[in-house]
């Protein structure tokens, strides 16, 4: 306790970042060589659906079954990437076939998909699709996500369910979503209603840009819609379904902390790419 509360006065010094750095490092290079251990010389299709994955056994199987395998021609490879947890969230990926990467420990949901880029681009995909793990994204809207894209209005596109149906009931959270949104056009200088969405799709270019400019590990969808504005990407988005979660809890905590990490990750990003444009000019 007296460690916990000793960190909350101190800023770590510069080997433990540096230690903690190497640690990712490590784990992220583990997680790299068990997928290609496990999927040698592997290419993906044009379009990989990536979910990002953290203690959802009773939930990614029926989302794993609903996930298209083609869009028109274009065919659907499926890529999940689990990290830690103490549940069988990996192995029900496994199960349904789908590609799967597992990392040893929880890095958050920002890292993994940092990582299901990475993997997404390696192998050969054009396109990526993210969605949610715990049902509250409706993978037969893909194809609506998608198309933008296919028709050269976007670079990348993010659900709403604004615009669309949101099936759940709290005001609060709606609330959130409405002024998260609106301080985040502001700051971007987009016209985006649910910019928190992570239903998202990408130009497999526009994530090769964006990529190593992301550090959000868990809190990470202002990030990645800042930093592609930033960088001039057209970005618009499409009316869809908001479920309720298909069981258990957010892993974002409850409104409060969730609004509060979330405000966070806006203002450093901000900061970063404000500060970032000044240092090159
Ligand atoms: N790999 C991974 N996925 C995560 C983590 N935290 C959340 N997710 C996944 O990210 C998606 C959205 O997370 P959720 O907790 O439902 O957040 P919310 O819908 O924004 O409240 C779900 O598929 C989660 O399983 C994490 O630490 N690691
Ligand atoms: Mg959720």
């Amino acid at each position: 306790m007296a460690t916990q509360r000793h960190r909350w006065i101190t800023l770590p010094d510069s080997r433990s970042k540096r230690r903690s750095h190497a640690l990712v490092t490590y784990v992220l290079d583990q997680a790299r060589s068990d997928f290609q251990a496990r999927y040698p010389n592997v290419r993906f299709g044009p379009v990989v659906g990536l979910l990002a994955a953290y203690q959802e056994e009773d939930n990614i199987g029926d989302v794993l079954k609903s996930m298209p395998t083609l869009l028109g021609d274009l065919e659907v490879t499926t890529l999940v990437v689990v990290d830690g947890g103490s549940d069988n969230t990996a192995q029900v990926s496994l199960d349904a076939g789908v590609f799967t990467c597992v990392l040893p420990v929880n890095l958050g949901q920002g890292a993994a998909l940092r990582l299901g880029y990475e993997l997404a681009s390696a192998h050969g995909a054009h396109y990526v699709v993210t969605l949610d793990a715990d049902g509250q994204n409706d993978p037969g809207e893909m194809g609506d996500l998608l198309q933008p894209i296919l028709d050269d209005t976007s670079d990348f596109v993010i659900a709403s369910r604004r615009l669309g149906t949101d099936q759940t009931t709290d005001l609060f959270r709606r609330a959130g979503v409405r002024f998260y949104a609106s301080t985040l056009n502001a700051i971007a200088g987009q016209r985006l209603t649910d910019s928190s969405n992570g239903y998202r799709a990408f130009r497999i270019d526009v994530l090769d840009d964006i990529v190593s400019h992301l550090v959000q590990d868990q809190y990470q969808t202002s990030e990645v819609v800042i930093t592609a504005s930033s960088r001039g990407w057209r970005i618009s988005q499409v009316p869809t379904m908001w479920h309720p979660r298909a069981s258990g809890t957010s892993k974002k905590g409850g409104n409060l902390v969730f609004g509060f990490n979330y405000a966070r990750a806006i203002l450093t990003t901000w900061a970063r790419v404000t500060l970032g444009n000044r240092t090159r000019r």
